[in-house]
């Protein structure tokens, strides 16, 4: 790249003003190119992202280390059937719900588990590949029969009434087209935000960290797309896609298309920007162009988002399309406060 093009990409982080939207009762908060918070501080995608910092709240806001909270939060999101990332999550196309999961703290520990079916709590068992085997990740039949060694409880195989209901009616056109924003498009009742047709909530939740220590962590826990083919892994348990911390910079995390994350080392991408200079939103934005400029009309029909905290507390994001949201949780916005990503398009 010549001086002239490098000098030119950080300017496009600049701020823009963009306004307040607000979506239903979903209040999201505009956002200068970063936002500077106190710490500890637990930042989680999209406005479901409450319910995990609730998880991880507790735990940082009594000096307790990262990595513990991100996986509060990853549990608390799992238990919640709105969030929809768990078990009560829509199933592959054959009816199957299988979650994938990681964790990572910023000295590269980290665990993952994919293609894991009828385990409650794919984050915790992604804690355990990092803390108990000397691998990295574990897929399918060997991760379920390693949680059940690790004392996970086999779960029934069965879908929640909402997610067989929508599975039916998806079976009626079995056309797989992953639809832009549903993470923030259907909220249930028991959600604190909700959108205009009532609906709820979500299938992903990433959540990043920092504790009063300074020390970082990440979790990501998902079911993947819906209606996925059986078998199908997204970016939610590779590490330096789905998500990346490192103590020296930030850490990172996606939440949509996960074949686009792949393509690009996402999270790792965004990390290495903030690594010689970028502000979070500027190396989310980084991020973004890579995946659009791949393929431009095509982007124009996904969604991708990236979440970035550095280890001095700047909060940034960056979508390709608008409706992505974070939230936001430490001792100014202790319920936690939404804020909208600024986008591509
Ligand atoms: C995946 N990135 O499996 C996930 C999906 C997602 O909100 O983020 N949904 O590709």
């Amino acid at each position: 790249m010549d001086r002239r093009k490098f000098l030119e990409i950080p300017l496009l982080g600049l701020p823009l003003l963009v306004a307040e939207r607000t979506f239903g009762q979903a209040k999201r908060n505009p956002i200068g190119s970063s936002l500077k918070v106190k710490m500890p501080v637990v930042v989680s995608t999209w406005d479901s992202g409450i319910t995990a910092n609730n998880g991880a709240w507790p735990i940082l806001s009594k000096r307790g280390g990262a990595l513990d909270a991100v996986e509060a939060a990853g549990r608390a999101s799992e238990d919640e059937p709105s969030c929809c990332v768990g078990l009560a999550a829509y199933p592959d196309r054959d009816g199957n719900v299988t979650l994938d999961s990681c964790i990572m703290n910023g000295n590269g520990d980290c665990g993952g588990v994919s293609f894991l079916e009828r385990i409650k709590h794919p984050v915790s068992v992604a804690r355990k590949v990092m803390e108990n085997t000397p691998h990295v990740l574990l897929s399918g039949k060997g991760a379920q029969e390693f949680a059940v060694a690790q004392g996970f409880t086999l779960e029934p195989a069965v879908l929640s009434a909402d997610a067989e209901k929508e599975w039916k009616k998806w079976l009626e056109k079995s056309k797989y087209k992953p639809e832009i924003n549903i993470e923030n498009k259907k909220v249930s009742q028991a959600a604190p935000y909700f959108f205009d047709d009532g609906s709820a909530n979500h299938d992903t939740m990433g959540t990043i960290a920092m504790d009063v220590d300074g020390k970082l962590a990440g979790m990501v826990t998902t079911s993947g797309m819906a209606f996925k083919m059986r078998g199908r892994v997204g970016d939610s348990p590779i590490i330096g896609a789905g998500l990346f911390v490192d103590n020296e910079v930030g850490a990172a995390t996606s939440s949509g298309v996960g074949e686009e994350v792949i393509r690009i080392c996402g999270t790792h991408t965004v990390i290495e920007q903030m690594r010689f200079g970028r502000t979070p939103e500027q190396a989310c934005r980084e991020a973004v162009r890579r995946v659009v400029k791949r393929d431009p009309t095509k982007a124009k029909q996904l969604q991708v988002g990236f979440l970035a905290l550095s280890k001095t507390g700047e909060i940034g994001a960056f979508a390709i399309q608008k409706g992505f949201s974070y939230s936001v949780t430490n001792s100014q916005y202790p319920k936690g406060k939404v804020f909208a990503a600024r986008s591509w398009f």
